[in-house]
């Protein structure tokens, strides 16, 4: 900063770098040439695909540098209200293709690659996946960004920098294995560390209360173990704008200026090791999606991400505002992501009270005016409930906080509503009772502390009113708002499907629709043009070609290219009723084995392909992995079916596979029981890349539909207002025979493993049957014929699936992140201006 104060050497400084770097093809090659001789210490007369993978990405990185420094200068200069979301996922995946395509770079780089003598596809499928996240929540999370940066919008991205993200999936026998994913092992040409930016993270210990001079209460935490967070910044470009904006992820390091008399006294050796165990904290993901644990170690993650995430915001507050925090709401918006990031609320509190000295009230203004917060899910097993022991260890200072935050809302609840003392019972953070172990309700106390609260589709948003929070909506109703998920149709349609991409662009006549979705809607006087369906199906077919191969890479089998592609591909949940599609695919074996084979030529081929993880503790979603496995088995070896039926588990589903996957699909499979999948986002990826929908009025199934029209989608099954009586009704509900006719025949053995499978089976026998399978089987069976009746029918087929990508304008993730901003953060674009060569930032 020195030098920024003086002009003559601002001058000078300026005169170094005199313009942006070149990008034409000769300045490209020399770029990626110099990373191969100069970073990576290559010859360049010698480097692999590898190499070259390396250096092409660090050339990416220089210009993505450039528009990201001054993207932040502008905006430091601007000092508009920034929005900063919190996330323990961010699910990028690969990110070769995507800067280049968002800087519009793509061409002249693989240009300059080939006149080098080496293929740009070849290199970009040695990228490892950023697998950062679990799954839903954390690509959107991803898909947010991307938005946000191409909105212009002034924010961040916050989370951690894991180790290991995401485990590999590995199939042997049918078994899912895990197995660890060090993905930094060769270097990470995407992040910058910056050794600078790193604050102390404390833990443990106790806290003493006295007085200052002024007579106000104190507390003092002295910590028992400090470790220290330092950042490492990945630059998120937009597309077609110069903003580029950051995500900073918090990397675990020991500290160094703590505990350093134990190293004087004790065992120098042993005192070194401790001190390395600190980064521990940022070592692995939990796997577990949907189902929390109560790990300590998850505790800390959260910590360490919100308190480290917070004292970088207000560092960055107090540069321009001094110590007056006034203007702090007007200047920061704190998005939660689920309640994961939920003892920022304490840890923002104790910073302004007890490092800023502003009294509780103040504090508390502050702190109820900047977070908001998301729900994703419904299901009470993923509510997260800290113990208050643990949250007393490892946070002392926080559990008072916590309690004091408590004690004055259960003041205001008792003067509303007197002594029920149940109602209050159940709204208190503290969750306390006979039998139950005393912890903080997370979800509680976000909903205290947050202004806003939402639910990520319409039916979610509705359900969440009246059940999970509803004591909290009678009384704060105004906090409830939707914000239906979306998707970047960037990552998503443009640049995993070029082929379709460009007849979109072409038929439209423009390549605004990979900035406005909406526009999609144009295609819809096509629909029943014979000529344009002709070359939408050629399109998919190449698409079918590229999934086939990824199939036989994947798995070692050849699938047909004529048979319809039938898709479920996502987390194994028993609520997403992956052992649904199984049956049925059952069901489909027994009919096409009972067919003569006069008959079963009339039947439409089908390729089945499932995949998906799960969580390595979740013993009944590895079981239904294996009953897949061995349903192909079974199915794949049969001679008696004239390949009429193709059974695929597609190991190790992620990003990048998903980049493959979903523009080859022709059907997919989103059939959750009602009222159990908060939205989905895969099933807004399948619709726009013109794959019809098999699903439930679940989730944001609820509004493709209305989007698309339900004529183009396969809907079936109880609708959510019925599933809460259907549940009741369990045990006196008659089956149809069908269904147990398939329960009986995995029991008795036709694939195998019987005993293996028969727990699989008692949780959908009669009242166990939690997810109603046995209810929606036979509306499910309906659909499905009547995918194979409309397949039948090119024509029809193609119409509909034109259709559903003109209907899938909605859910642009765009068109998501606008609405956060105009409606709960209050945020406002700021695209920065291009610089010319000539003057220098101010
Ligand atoms: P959904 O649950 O089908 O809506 O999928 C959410 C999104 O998460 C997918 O479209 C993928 O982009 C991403 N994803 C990546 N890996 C996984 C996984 O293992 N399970 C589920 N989703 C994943
Ligand atoms: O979030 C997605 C939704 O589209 C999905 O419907 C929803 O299931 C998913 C704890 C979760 N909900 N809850 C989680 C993930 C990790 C974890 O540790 C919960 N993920 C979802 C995006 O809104």
């Amino acid at each position: 900063t020195a030098n920024i104060d003086n002009p003559r050497k601002k001058d000078m400084l300026y005169s170094l770098m005199d313009s942006y770097i070149k990008n034409d093809v000769l300045a490209v090659q020399k770029s990626i040439v110099n990373h191969v001789e100069y970073t990576l210490a290559r010859s360049r007369y010698r480097f692999d695909d590898f190499e070259a993978y390396q250096a092409t990405s660090l050339s990416v990185r220089d210009r993505l540098i450039e528009s990201w420094n001054d993207t932040q200068q502008y905006f430091r200069e601007q000092d508009p209200k920034r929005v900063y979301y919190l996330s323990m996922e961010f699910l990028m995946g690969r990110s070769l293709t995507n800067s280049l395509c968002n800087l519009e770079l793509d061409h002249p780089f693989k240009e300059a690659l080939t006149q080098l003598g080496y293929d740009m596809e070849n290199l970009v499928g040695k990228e490892r996946d950023a697998a950062l996240g679990n799954g839903g929540l954390g690509r959107l999370a991803a898909c947010f960004l991307d938005s946000m940066a191409t909105e212009n919008l002034p924010a961040w991205g916050y989370g951690i920098r894991y180790q290991y993200g995401m485990f590999r999936q590995e199939l042997h026998d049918g078994f899912q294995h895990e197995n660890p994913d060090y993905w930094l092992n060769f270097g990470n040409p995407w992040e910058i560390e910056r050794p600078n930016i790193a604050y102390p993270i404390k833990f443990y210990g106790n806290v003493e209360q006295g007085d200052d001079a002024q007579g106000r209460q104190t507390f003092l935490w002295s910590p028992g173990e400090e470790i220290s967070a330092v950042a490492y910044d990945t630059p998120i470009p937009g597309w077609n704008t110069p903003n580029t904006i950051n995500m900073r992820l918090w990397s675990a390091k020991p500290s160094r200026e703590f505990d350093l008399e134990s190293f004087n006294t004790g065992d120098y050796v042993q005192a070194i090791l401790a001190k390395q165990r600190a980064e521990t904290i940022s070592a692995v993901l939990y796997p577990d999606d949907r189902t929390y644990q109560g790990k300590e170690l998850r505790l800390k993650q959260q910590y360490f991400m919100v308190s480290a995430t917070l004292q970088d915001i207000i560092r960055r507050y107090l540069v321009t505002h001094g110590d007056d925090f006034n203007e702090f709401p007007e200047k920061v918006a704190l998005q939660l992501n689920d309640t994961h990031p939920t003892i920022g609320v304490p840890e923002l509190m104790r910073l302004l009270m007890d490092d800023h000295g502003l009294g509780w009230t103040k504090s508390w203004e502050i702190t109820t005016r900047v977070f908001s917060f998301t729900n994703h899910t419904v299901l009470p097993e993923a509510l997260e409930k800290w113990p208050v022991e643990l949250v007393e260890t490892v946070l002392p200072r926080h559990m008072q906080i916590i309690y004091d935050i408590n004690w004055r809302f259960t003041q205001e609840l008792r003067g509303i509503f007197g002594d029920d003392t149940e109602r209050i019972w159940r709204m208190s953070v503290i969750e306390e009772g006979e039998n139950i172990e005393k912890s903080v309700r997370m979800a509680n106390l976000a909903l205290v502390a947050s202004h806003t609260v939402n639910g990520v589709a319409a039916i979610h948003s509705e359900l969440i009113k009246t059940t999970i929070f509803k004591d909290f909506y009678e009384i704060m109703p105004e906090k409830f708002q939707n914000k239906t998920n979306g998707v970047t149709q960037r990552r998503w349609l443009a640049f995993c499907n070029p082929e379709l991409s460009e007849l979109i662009t072409e038929t439209l006549g423009t390549d605004a629709w990979i900035k406005e979705l909406d526009l999609l809607q144009g295609l819809r006087e096509k629909a029943d043009d014979a000529a344009f369906q002709k070359k939408w199906a050629g399109i998919k077919l190449r698409n079918k070609e590229r999934l086939a191969a990824l199939i036989k890479e994947k798995t070692g089998m050849d699938v047909p290219t004529d048979a319809l592609y039938d898709v479920q591909v996502k987390r194994i949940h028993e609520y997403k009723r992956q052992l649904l599609n199984v049956m049925s695919i059952i069901h489909r074996y027994n009919v096409l084995r009972s067919m003569s084979s006069e008959e079963r030529a009339k039947e439409v081929p089908r390729v089945c392909v499932i995949g998906g993880k799960a969580a390595p503790g979740y013993d009944m979603a590895k079981r239904i992995i294996k009953l897949v496995s061995a349903v192909g088995d079974k199915v794949n070896g049969d001679k008696n079916i004239d390949d009429k039926l193709k059974v695929v588990f597609i190991p190790d589903y992620n990003v990048s596979s998903a980049e493959v996957i979903v523009p080859g699909a022709e059907l997919s499979q989103h059939i959750s029981t009602a009222g159990t999948e908060a939205s989905g986002t895969s099933n807004m990826k399948f619709a726009m890349n013109g794959c019809l929908i098999i699903g439930t009025m679940d989730g944001a199934n609820v509004e493709i539909a209305e989007e698309i029209g339900t004529e183009n989608m396969f809907i079936f099954g109880a609708r959510a207002d019925q599933v809460p009586n259907l549940r009741r009704e369990r045990w006196n509900f008659d089956a149809p025979g069908g269904f147990y006719e398939i329960v009986n025949q995995i029991r008795g053995g036709e694939f195998g493993w019987a005993d293996f499978f028969n727990p699989v089976m008692d949780a959908v026998s009669s009242e166990n049957d939690y997810y109603l399978l046995a209810n929606d089987f036979e509306d499910y069976l309906r659909a499905q014929k009547e995918v194979d009746i409309a397949y039948k029918d090119t024509a029809r087929w193609n119409k509909m699936s034109i259709l559903s990508v003109a209907g899938s304008g909605k859910f642009s993730s765009d068109r998501t992140i606008r609405q956060y901003a105009e409606e709960i953060w209050d945020v406002k674009p700021m695209r920065r201006p291009m610089p010319t060569a000539t003057t220098p930032p101010k």
